[in-house]
């Protein structure tokens, strides 16, 4: 299988590299998108074996996913793994979602914090996401344990089936992440989840939730007034 991770990064040259050089370890196709950062992450990983483009501004997460799907694709992908730059997810855990992928009994694979395995995450996250959790269940009978997650991984085959472009989603920032799961429902994709843990190091905790609640209750909106 022709696996790619698809790495969006933002700010990230704090991090990216060493997350960089982990994933090379088992991955040879990795794709990062620099989505229009102001600081150095460019720079720190230029010199890594792996593809990498940049978008001249900042667009959002879900612009960085689209980019760097579209160019695995192009590049001849068949299965592709959506993943953090910021180093909050592991390595054992990818793997394990293109192991689930693999065994050909779903669309897509999406990695839960909420099942098993416990990650630190902080409180104020843990009932966000519990709401959102709630929130996708009552309004939009999708019934999965972390609406959130940003670890996933699907079949992208030219040949055969494929969830791309049918998860190809609109949004550009983090509002994409709902957005496939109603793709997934609407076109009728089976997914499964399988447990991970995510660390939350100062930098993951201290990072603002109210652009994220504000965007996923706008989110909410549009869906039900459609
Ligand atoms: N915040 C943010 N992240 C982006 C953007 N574009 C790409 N990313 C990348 O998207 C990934 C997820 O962003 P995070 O801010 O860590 O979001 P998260 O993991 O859902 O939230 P935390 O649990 O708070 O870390 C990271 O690899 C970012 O570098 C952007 O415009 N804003
Ligand atoms: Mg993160």
């Amino acid at each position: 299988m022709n696996i790619f991770i698809v790495v969006p990064a933002y700010n990230e040259g704090q991090r990216i590299k060493k997350v960089v050089e982990l994933l090379l370890t088992k991955f040879s196709n990795v794709i990062v998108v620099n989505d229009g950062s102001k600081d150095n992450t460019g720079e720190e990983i230029k010199s890594l074996p792996i593809y990498y483009c940049e978008h001249a501004v900042n667009l959002g997460q879900g612009a960085g996913l689209k980019t760097g799907t579209e160019l695995a694709i192009g590049l001849g992908a068949e299965v592709i793994v959506h993943a953090d730059a910021d180093g909050q997810h592991r390595l054992e855990d990818i793997e394990k979602l293109v192991i689930e992928l693999e065994k050909g009994n779903a669309d897509i694979v999406i990695g839960s914090r909420f099942l098993g395995v416990k990650s630190n995450m902080p409180k104020r996250k843990k009932i966000i996401l519990f709401l959102a959790k709630l929130f996708v269940r009552l309004f939009f009978r999708i019934k999965i344990t972390d609406p959130q997650s940003g670890l996933r991984a699907f079949r992208a085959s030219p040949v055969g089936a494929s969830a791309w472009p049918k998860i190809k989603f609109t949004y550009d920032d983090f509002r994409h992440c709902t957005e496939i799961l109603f793709l997934i429902k609407k076109n009728r994709l089976k997914f499964v989840e399988v447990p991970i843990k995510v660390n939350y190091d100062e930098h993951s905790c201290n990072k603002k939730l109210r652009p994220k609640i504000k965007m996923a209750a706008e989110l909410l909106l549009d869906k039900l007034i459609k």
